[in-house]
């Protein structure tokens, strides 16, 4: 039997195996012919479907990212919209390949649900929405609101944390879903929204007159939202976390879908790389070597989904702030691709 164990390491390394077996979730994903992804039910600029049935949003084309990258294809994608208090128990319970809807990365969800953060696609904080009629001009004024708020977020404890501290007083308004929140406030029953900065920006553009309510200045928590995926399985790990990279690399490379040929020519070292005409370095993702200029070229980089979903220039009209490049005074940083 002692003798067996090497004789299998032997045998495996042999036919280049390697040291890590092969991704379950790749292998499933490409058995299928699809990455089954879990978004928002409903969050505009994030994920949120059409009458037509298409999913579209900043969590959706990570989704896309990702199909790109193993099948050159990113319309091979099931959606599974998650509510909040779903969205960890259908990832640790293999319903989902990974979980794509604005979560907050805590060190506790990673131990409860036996679940991994892949990285932050985007940094955010937790802000106040109020009715200007309020005349409040800081959370500080807060003191007696009714706030409504969604269960199984960060949300309600890090509010809850933020009213003790300061001493003010509070009564808690449940929603199930954005849709019920926006109910409950337009019909007055809680008198201040509050979730992540992103969040308040996509209901408000909702609410019926958006111009009568406001987003208090003061941010109260750290919100740093990204993919999450089961602890079980490095490779696939890997694979999610290098597609997010990939596609801050090319926007710090200015290589996007729009120069994505021109790049494919490129003399420069680093886009060689990323764009894999020098190296092989999606072999040990168990992806092809042109894993990163598939994703560029059918989704983007950073800045174009950034842009095209929650940007300045979209209808959410969020400023990059500290989702900037660290080079451009924010701090998307990605390790390089080398
Ligand atoms: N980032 C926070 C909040 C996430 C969250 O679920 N936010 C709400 C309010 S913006 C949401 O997305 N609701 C949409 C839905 O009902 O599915 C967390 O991870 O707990």
């Amino acid at each position: 039997m002692r003798k067996m164990i090497p004789m299998f390491l032997g045998l495996a390394a042999a036919l280049g195996f390697g040291v890590a077996a092969q991704s379950q979730t790749l292998k499933a994903v490409q058995d299928r012919g699809s990455l089954i992804c879990g978004v928002n039910q409903g969050l505009e600029g994030f994920a949120i479907k059409d009458d037509k049935g298409q999913w579209s949003g900043f969590d959706v084309d990570f989704c896309r990212a990702l199909a790109a990258a193993i099948f050159n294809d990113p319309t091979k994608v099931q959606y599974v919209p998650l509510s909040a208090e779903q969205r960890f128990d259908a990832l640790k319970n293999k319903q989902i390949d990974v979980l794509s809807r604005n979560s907050t990365w805590t060190m506790g969800r990673e131990g409860d649900y036996g679940i991994v953060f892949a990285g932050v696609t985007y940094y955010d904080g937790q802000a106040f929405l109020v009715p200007k009629s309020r005349n409040v001009q800081s959370a500080l004024e807060l003191d007696g609101s009714k706030v409504c708020v969604q269960p199984g977020t960060t949300t309600e404890p890090n509010f809850v944390d933020f009213f003790e501290a300061n001493h003010m007083k509070y009564e808690t308004v449940h929603g199930a879903n954005v849709a019920d929140m926006i109910a409950a406030y337009q019909a007055g029953q809680c008198n201040v929204m509050t979730t992540d900065e992103s969040g308040l920006f996509a209901i408000r553009q909702q609410l019926a007159k958006p111009s009568d309510s406001t987003i208090l200045p003061d941010v109260i928590s750290k919100e740093p939202l990204g993919p999450a995926v089961r602890q079980d399985d490095e490779q696939w790990f890997n694979i999610v976390k290098w597609v997010s990279f990939a596609m801050i690399n090319a926007e710090e490379l200015g290589v996007s879908s729009k120069t994505i040929d021109d790049a494919l020519k490129s003399q420069k070292p680093a886009v060689k790389r990323l764009v894999g005409t020098d190296g092989d370095l999606g072999k040990p993702l168990g992806l092809s070597g042109d894993w990163a200029a598939r994703v560029i070229r059918a989704v983007g980089n950073y800045a174009e989904v950034f842009d095209r979903n929650v940007g300045v220039h979209s209808k959410l009209g969020i400023p990059r702030g500290l989702n900037e490049l660290w080079n451009n005074g924010g701090v998307q940083y990605a390790p390089p691709i080398r």
